[in-house]
This record gives C-alpha cells, sequence and structure tokens, in this order.
C-alpha cells in the first residue's frame, strides 16, 4: 500500500449499517455479546466451547505461560468425529457436506453419512499403511474431495497433517516434506488447470529422495494424458488401497485438547519456512466459532469458499470451520476464467451458494473482466460476502457489494492468519456497520491493539504495530521443531504480546485499516512469500552473485515480486537470462514466486552496516521519489538504479 492509498483510506466516509432484514434473522444481533466477552474472555470461551462435543469435559479453561498457551485443559476430543460422526448421529445425516465441482464439469456430493465411511475407510487405509498417533503424513493434492477426506482421516487417527498447496515445486515439497519428517506422502497423479495437466506426481518422485517418505499414496485424477509412473515398492493406488481397506467404523482417537492437529507451512523472514502448529481442541473451538459469529451461519447455508485447501483459508474454511459446524461447503477445483470468466457465479448458481468467501485479488480480477459475468448469472440466493487474504481496497469492496452482493449483502472483511487460526479482526453482519477498506473491529473474545516500537500505545489515525494483546483458543502452539523461533518472531518485541507483523491504524470510531506487512514478507494475491526465500533461489543461480528482492504495488495482485540482481563477473544480463532466472525461481519455490521483473544492476542501495535498503527499492520500482537516503553508503547507486529501473520497463 503507498502512502496515497492511506490518505485515500484515512478520508473514506462511507458506511454500511445492517440492514433491517439482515439484523432480524442474524446469529448475534446486539452488542451484548462483545461486553460479555470483554468482561470475561475465559468465560466466553468455555461458552463457546459447548458446541464442540467433547469425550471428556475439560477442566479448565485456560494457562497462559508466554509464550505458550494451553486451552480446554484436560479435554478430549477428535476433530473428524467432530466434523463428521456425530453430524451422522442427528438431522444432518443425509445433508450435503461437501459439493465438489471439478474443473472439467465433472461433480460429487458427499453426505455426512457418506463422507464418514469414505473418512473412515481412509483412516484404516493410512492405519495399514503404517500411519499412527502421533506421525506426520504430508499431503500434496488438488483441490478433490480426496483431500479434505485425508485430512480428516489423519485427525481420526491423531496424526497430524501438514498439507502443501498444489502450486509448490518438487523443491518446496521436499523441504517441508524434510521438516516435518512425514514418512507416508499423499499425493494425485496430476490436477487440473485451466484444462491442463498440473504434474503433481513427477513433481512427488523428485520430493521424495532423499527424505523419509516409505510410502506414497496417489489419488487418480487425470489418467492416462497424466502419464504417471508407479513405482512397485513405494507406491499405492489411493483408489485400490481404500478398495481393500475395512469397511468397518474407524474408533476415533481421543485426543488431548493441547494434542497437536495439523502443521501448515507459511512463510517469514529468513529463507526457511516456518511450519505452523495447531492443537486440536482450541482451533476446533475458535474455527467452530467463528462460523456462528462471523459467517452467521445457518442450518441452511451452502457455504462457498473460493482458497484453495493448501492454504489456511481452505483448512478452516472450507473443512474444519464449516464441517465442525455441520454446514454444507462448495468446494471448486480450478481456475475462475475456466472455460470462461463467470465460472464462480454458475457455481453459485448451480448450487445455490448463500455465503460466498474470496479474496480481494479475485474481486479485482473481476473488476477488470467487467460485471457482464456477474450479471448473466442469478445470484440471488447470496446473502453475505466474505473477504480475506490482503487489505481490500475501497474500490473493490464497492464493486464486490455492488454487482456480487447486489447492495443487499452484508460484507465481513476478515483479517488473520494461519498463525491465528480463524478471523480476529472482522464484523459480526448483523451488528457492526462497514466500512468499505475495514476489517472493523475484533470479533468478541479477542484484545489487539496497535503500538508503536517502544511499546506504546499510538493514538487514533496514527499507524504502528498491530497486536494481540491476550492469548486466545486457535492461536498457533510453536513453530514445528523450532521453538525458540516461535517465541523470537512472535513474542520478543513486545514481551508476552503476540506480534503479527502487520501495520495499522484505528479511526476515531475504533475502526481498525490494516496497510500491510511490515516485515520483509511479500503478499502476492494473497500468498504469503518471504523475499529471503526468492532471493536465496535466485543466488542459487550460477549467474548470480547477488540479489535484493522487494514486493510492489501491484493493480490486481496486491502486490507483485520485483528482484534487484548482481551479476557475478563474466555474466551480462540479456532477455533470455531474465526469463531463465524467472523459471529458476519457479523450480525452486513455485509459480507463485516468479518475479514479475529482474533489474540487472551493477549495485546495491546499502545502509554504512551493509544492510539493503529495500525501501528505497520500493520506491524506485513504485516509481515515488527517492525518501531519506542519508544513511545510504553510496547515494550515486540510487540514481543509477532509477535511470536503469526506468530503461527496463
Ligand atoms: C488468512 C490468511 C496472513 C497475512 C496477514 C495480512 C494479510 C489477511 C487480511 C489481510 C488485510 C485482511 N491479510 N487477511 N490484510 N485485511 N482481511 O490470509 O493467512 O496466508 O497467513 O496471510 O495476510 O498481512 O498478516 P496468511
Amino acid at each position: 500500500m503507498t502512502p496515497n492509498d492511506l490518505d485515500a483510506l484515512l478520508r473514506e466516509t462511507r458506511t454500511f449499517a445492517p440492514s433491517e432484514e439482515f439484523r432480524r434473522q442474524a446469529n448475534y444481533k446486539d452488542e451484548s455479546i462483545y461486553e460479555e466477552a470483554a468482561r470475561d474472555p475465559e468465560g466466553y470461551w468455555a461458552k463457546q466451547a459447548e458446541h464442540i462435543t467433547w469425550f471428556h469435559e475439560f477442566e479448565s479453561v485456560c494457562r497462559w505461560d508466554p509464550p505458550h498457551a494451553q486451552w480446554f485443559i484436560g479435554g478430549k476430543l477428535n476433530a473428524a468425529y467432530n466434523c463428521v460422526d456425530r453430524h451422522t448421529l442427528t438431522h444432518r445425516k443425509n445433508k450435503a457436506a461437501i459439493i465438489w465441482e471439478g474443473e472439467p464439469g465433472d461433480s460429487r456430493v458427499l453426505t455426512y453419512d457418506m463422507l464418514r465411511r469414505e473418512v473412515d475407510k481412509a483412516a484404516h487405509m493410512l492405519t495399514q499403511l503404517g500411519v499412527k498417533k502421533g506421525d506426520r503424513v504430508t499431503i500434496y493434492l488438488p483441490m478433490v474431495p480426496e483431500l479434505p477426506i485425508a485430512m480428516l482421516a489423519c485427525a481420526k487417527i491423531g496424526a497430524m497433517h501438514s498439507v502443501v498447496f498444489g502450486g509448490f515445486s518438487a523443491q518446496a515439497l521436499k523441504d517441508r516434506i524434510l521438516d516435518a519428517g512425514s514418512k507416508l506422502l499423499i499425493t494425485a497423479d496430476g490436477g487440473w488447470r485451466r484444462g491442463k495437466v498440473i504434474p503433481l506426481k513427477q513433481n512427488a518422485d523428485e520430493a521424495v529422495v532423499g527424505t523419509p517418505i516409505e510410502k506414497v499414496v496417489v489419488v487418480q485424477r487425470i489418467g492416462e494424458a497424466a502419464q504417471a509412473a508407479m513405482d512397485p515398492a513405494r507406491d499405492v493406488w489411493w483408489h485400490e488401497a481404500m478398495q481393500s481397506a475395512p469397511t468397518k467404523p474407524f474408533p476415533a482417537e481421543p485426543m488431548d485438547a493441547e494434542d497437536y492437529l495439523f502443521l501448515l507451512y507459511t512463510s517469514g523472514t529468513t529463507g526457511k519456512p516456518k511450519g505452523i502448529v495447531h492443537s486440536t481442541g482450541g482451533y476446533l473451538v475458535g474455527v467452530n466459532t467463528s462460523m456462528r459469529t462471523v459467517f452467521d451461519l445457518k442450518d441452511e447455508d451452502v457455504f462457498f469458499c473460493t482458497a484453495d485447501i493448501g492454504w489456511i483459508t481452505g483448512h478452516t474454511y472450507i473443512v474444519y470451520g464449516p464441517l465442525s459446524a455441520g454446514a454444507t461447503v462448495v468446494m471448486y477445483e480450478g481456475s475462475p476464467d475456466y472455460p470462461d470468466r463467470d465460472r464462480y457465479w454458475a457455481i453459485v448458481e448451480k448450487y445455490g451458494a448463500t455465503i460466498l468467501y474470496t479474496a480481494p485479488t479475485s474481486i479485482r480480477m473481476f473488476m477488470k473482466w467487467g460485471p457482464q459475468y456477474v450479471e448473466k448469472h442469478d445470484l440471488s440466493t447470496l446473502r453475505l460476502l466474505g473477504s480475506v487474504g490482503e487489505p481490500i481496497n475501497p474500490e473493490a469492496w464497492m464493486w464486490y457489494h455492488k454487482y456480487v452482493g447486489q447492495e443487499r449483502c452484508p460484507i465481513v472483511d476478515t483479517w488473520w492468519q494461519t498463525e491465528t487460526g480463524c478471523a480476529m479482526i472482522a464484523p459480526l453482519p448483523g451488528i457492526i456497520t462497514t466500512k468499505p477498506g475495514s476489517a472493523t473491529k475484533p470479533v468478541p473474545g479477542i484484545s489487539v491493539d496497535i503500538l508503536d516500537d517502544d511499546g506504546n500505545p499510538v493514538p487514533p489515525g496514527h499507524g504502528g504495530n498491530l497486536v494481540i494483546t491476550k492469548p486466545w483458543p486457535s492461536m498457533l502452539r510453536t513453530v514445528w521443531g523450532d521453538d525458540e523461533r516461535f517465541r523470537k518472531t512472535y513474542f520478543e518485541k513486545f514481551e508476552g504480546i503476540y506480534l503479527p507483523g502487520d501495520g495499522a491504524y484505528r479511526d476515531q470510531d475504533g475502526y481498525y485499516w490494516i496497510v500491510g506487512r511490515l516485515d520483509d514478507v511479500i503478499n502476492v494475491s494473497g500468498h504469503r512469500i518471504g523475499t529471503a526465500e526468492v532471493e536465496s533461489a535466485l543466488v542459487a543461480h550460477p549467474a548470480v552473485a547477488e540479489a535484493a528482492v522487494i514486493g510492489r504495488a501491484h493493480e490486481v495482485k496486491g502486490q507483485a515480486i520485483t528482484a534487484f540482481v548482481i551479476l557475478k563477473e563474466g555474466h551480462t544480463g540479456s532477455d533470455d537470462l531474465v526469463s531463465e532466472l524467472k523459471q529458476f525461481v519457479v523450480e525452486q519455490i513455485g509459480a507463485m514466486a516468479r518475479p514479475e521483473e529482474i533489474i540487472f544492476t551493477a549495485d546495491l542501495p546499502k545502509t554504512r552496516s551493509g544492510k539493503i535498503m529495500r525501501r528505497l527499492l520500493r520506491d524506485i520500482a513504485e516509481g515515488r521519489v527517492v525518501g531519506d537516503t542519508t544513511t545510504l553508503a553510496d547515494p550515486a547507486v540510487v540514481e543509477q538504479l532509477k535511470s536503469q529501473y526506468k530503461d527496463q520497463e
């Protein structure tokens, strides 16, 4: 976000109160829930925990020994039991749990009863393949029903899943398998993307070499066109192993509330991605609560979340949130522009989706394509819209409101992170008046603040570090294998206070406006990418001596990656080398990390202590007048870079 955008936000005065009609039907209609939760947060969370089925009641609500929190101590439960089995004992038994739509147009509906059978069979299958409580299972799948089934099967056994987004490269998958120490990988012969096959099995074959992986379970999604070779000693087809698995119920493992449910990798400020660890009880209570509060979920709702399950949004709002709440969730495999640019709207119409949850980058793309694609379809079933992944600019918010919400649906802009587990700052749609571009206020039970670098709260209208001041149930428990990194990253700057790494300010009405990351993390189309990750990918190339990577403002993606590269002696920059380096990054990380542009330079602006001044590079890439250069070792570098950047544009 540029300073100009910030000015525009500060001038934003439009407000949208919930309509009488929406408020009347809302789960929460009066402010008392906020007061109640503020008065007694633990009491509030204990009450929310009643919506979860416990095999053994918890004895106390929270123990806070910073940076470690424990929630629902002594409680025993199973996440898969809560998401599947318990609904089969109610009127929801034959209700659609997952409505899946494949990119080529095929579809599959799993009722809760059908899902229970699949999950149990998969749990038997994994057990037969040697998976036990406490093991890690890496899952590298496209958006097919086997993905949530595999996750829930792990949860049923008490094994942790580590889902790796299908867009990651073989190398990135390998790094994550090694870090997690998984012995089993679940993948597919391939995935569909815009009618083309993504060669997941080939990536997986490359990735598992030199890792502890003993067995690879392969879902057949593509068939012949995928040309996936099977290693008879190591690989098994999912459908074959499922066929020979027992059909009897699989007993849910009673897990301690604090036992780990899953790990999910995310980018930070160093090159090595962090395995964020979530617990069973706290995570489930948190995500289940937000379905009722933020998403105003009713039994009749059809919840369509467009995220990939490879990211936290999909974990929480396709799998654990909606299913623990007994909802019907729509899961779509492919791209929003295949076969045409109206695919999401066709899906909303086909299944009568009532809640749509998507990302600002998608909304900006829809704006660019024009409203005719939305207008082609009957979207009258929609009653609530959500946004997540990055700050939503007011123009995109207004477009979403007008064309998708038809000025009828409230918009919940939800600020949260992989680490927070579920929405932290978001309106309760029957209570809070929204403002385009603001995630509004913390949800009940969550305490946030904005601090300056010395830890003092800042006055309204001033920017600072967004912080969460009290523990909450769905907070991350640690960084996998590196508890010290967990403490340092999140709890060192302000002792005992959680630091998300985002900048924000509060307006006169107490509304929060998130400005973006303050650390070296780039947000490209809602995907978190560390500058250090892309830099270390670049310097691994034989022609590169040094690289500095920044995120610059981008109209659709929010931010795009610009890399400044110093070549080694004997190499000269060329268009071919630019393409080669871009491809090199894709191979090491994945397509979402492909630099938008690569600028060859003889030097980089550094402080006298040798730190690269990314702020200056960002100023150059965004065409701004360069600010303060007094700490710069050699100010001439900036002038040189500016003219070079213009030449190469
Ligand atoms: C859920 C998710 C987290 C980062 C976060 C922030 C940005 C997410 C946002 C938002 C402004 C919102 N972010 N939602 N910024 N408004 N509604 O996206 O998790 O992938 O871990 O990314 O995304 O910068 O710190 P994750």
